[in-house]
């Protein structure tokens, strides 16, 4: 069988003049397909020289750049494992990634070399490079020094290709793992499911260490041979400003919330635009709707997971291709896409009727392998017949369409990103003079959901919020930060002892939105 290496996909998919512009920053810069071919040619080179063993794991933290996509592709193309990390992660939180991952490479910014070199040797790392956002680093001089030529190394469609970390319902982070098959068969769908064409440009403004910007919007991309416009960090006035020159966007809902802020944002803003997606956390009704009469484009919501990349999505046009109704409705997360079973559970485990709220499971050619090295939490996280369950909880109507409604994770989604309760509780139930804590999400204008920290300390202690938010902020990533903290006497019980979080909810409802 041919290789299933889905970088052997990605590049098939080059358009035939390789001179061609295949990425252009904000700044100006331009890269061809010919120059993602041969650097991402010369970094495999590099990783093949290291003599790694197979299955290696390459954990990169480096801020967004276009050769950081580059390290990503070269990674597919000398058959390693990526495993992405989020820039805004400190110490503690690199350490235990580098120390469960052990990862064979690391590469991070040249400014975070001296400590995170420190962590990654300890963990028996062999090799630390660094890549800055400005084409600086070893990892581009070592690679300078190799051959800009190199033979993709074969896969098969479920040898592992990346390893995600996510959700830690018990404060633990677990690394997804995602292979070939699973991202190949996922891009080639997508790329007829939402009808890209020769001519498309999509706005790449998402940061590159999640499935959303590093394999939605990439792969999306790179499948249809389409360019990029490149922008580091998502400002809404620089994004409006380009898509005269682009087709399609892809955004988590706080991108379109802080679009609909700028006067700018008018139809002859977004005449040439064919297709506005959202996904990754929910999409309010009243941002769909807003979006639609400030732009005439209705966006297209899908949802999706890091064990499964995209799951479901509202469809692209209104034909009939896929035997359904198919406008784009808001407030759903659309069809089950090509190829994924989806079904809505109850608690004791037996199929729903139409309209009834339960657990979404989910099975298909894109659902991860397994939770790196902890495969007594991968068995419970499946069913006995090989559905995965997903921990959101929802309904599917008449007409097919799938609702999120909620978690039955206890899991905060800010801007797009995920925030376990658990782990920040954790670090706050070791503060002295604390004897617990509860972090729960409220509704937020801007991120639309936020954590407020609730903590009841020891009698006598003198607790003050800010210096538990400041405590925190010196430990944890900059987004998992509560934004507001109450030191109470005491959490509200149900006649378990177990904290009721749907009070707290309640209760601190109101804090940021009217
Ligand atoms: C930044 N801050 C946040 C967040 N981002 N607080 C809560 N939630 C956030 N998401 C805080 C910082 O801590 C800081 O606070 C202040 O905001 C400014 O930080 P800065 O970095 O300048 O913020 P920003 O550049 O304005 O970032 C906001 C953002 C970013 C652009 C919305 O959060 C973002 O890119 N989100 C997208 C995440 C994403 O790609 N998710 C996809 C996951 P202070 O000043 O107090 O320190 S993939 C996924 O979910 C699945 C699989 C799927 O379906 O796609
Ligand atoms: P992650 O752990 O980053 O993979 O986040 C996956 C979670 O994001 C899913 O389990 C959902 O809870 C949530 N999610 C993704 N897309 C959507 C969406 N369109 N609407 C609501 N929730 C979503």
């Amino acid at each position: 069988m041919s290789s299933q290496n889905l970088f052997t996909a990605l590049r098939a998919a080059f358009p035939s003049d390789l001179n061609a512009v295949a990425v252009e920053t904000d700044e100006g810069l331009r890269y061809s397909w010919r120059d993602l071919d041969r650097a991402t040619a010369m970094m495999a080179n590099l990783l093949a020289s290291l003599d790694l063993p197979q299955g290696s794991r390459i954990a990169v933290q480096v801020e967004k750049s276009v050769e950081a996509m580059m390290l990503y592709l070269a990674t597919l193309r000398a058959g390693y494992v990526f495993l992405p990390l989020n820039t805004a992660y400190q110490r503690a939180e690199i350490e235990y990634f580098i120390g469960n991952a052990e990862p064979a490479v690391v590469v991070c910014s040249p400014a975070n070399f001296g400590w995170v070199s420190k962590i990654a040797f300890k963990a028996g790392t062999q090799h630390v490079f660094t890549l800055g956002d400005d084409r600086t680093g070893s990892l581009l001089e070592r690679a300078a020094h190799h051959s800009d030529q190199h033979k993709t190394v074969s896969k098969k469609a479920d040898d592992l290709a990346a390893i995600l970390y996510t959700s830690g319902t018990t404060g633990r982070s677990k690394g997804a793992m995602l292979t070939h098959g699973n991202m190949l068969s996922n891009a080639e769908m997508l790329k007829d499911y939402w009808g890209w064409k020769r001519g498309d440009v999509l706005i790449h403004a998402l940061p590159i260490f999640h499935v959303h910007g590093l394999f939605v919007a990439i792969h999306g991309a790179l499948i249809n041979g389409s360019k990029m416009i490149w922008m580091a960090k998502f400002d809404p006035k620089r994004v409006i400003a380009r898509m005269p020159e682009a087709t399609v966007f892809m955004g988590v809902p706080t991108l379109y919330v802080r679009m609909l802020a700028e006067p700018g944002l008018t139809r002859e803003a977004v005449r040439k635009m064919r297709l506005f997606i959202a996904g990754s956390a929910p999409l309010l009704l009243e941002t769909f709707n807003e979006w639609q009469q400030r732009t005439g484009h209705t966006i297209l919501e899908r949802y999706g997971m890091s064990e499964t990349v995209m799951l479901t999505s509202n469809p692209y046009s209104a034909d009939k291709r896929f035997g359904q109704q198919t406008e784009r409705r808001g407030g759903t997360v659309g069809f089950p896409l090509p190829g994924v079973s989806l079904r809505v559970r109850g608690d004791d485990g037996k199929d729903l009727p139409v309209g009834d709220i339960g657990n979404i499971q989910v099975k298909g050619p894109n659902v991860f392998q397994a939770y790196w090295r902890m495969p007594e939490k991968t068995a419970d996280e499946f069913t006995a017949d090989g559905f995965f369950k997903t921990g959101d909880v929802g309904k599917i109507d008449e007409r097919g369409y799938v609702t999120i409604v909620g978690r039955s994770k206890d899991l905060i989604i800010s801007g797009g990103y995920n925030v376990y309760p658990a782990e920040i509780e954790g670090y706050i139930n070791e503060m002295a003079g604390v004897v617990e804590s509860a972090l729960v999400g409220v509704p937020h204008p801007d991120f639309g959901e936020v954590g407020v920290a609730v903590v009841i300390g020891k009698p006598g202690a003198s607790l003050k919020p800010e210096a538990i938010v400041a405590d925190l902020k010196s430990k944890l990533a900059n987004f998992k930060i509560p934004k507001r903290c109450f030191v109470v006497p005491e959490l509200p019980r149900n006649t378990m002892g177990k904290v009721q979080k749907n009070l707290l909810r309640d209760q601190y409802k109101a804090l940021f939105v009217a």
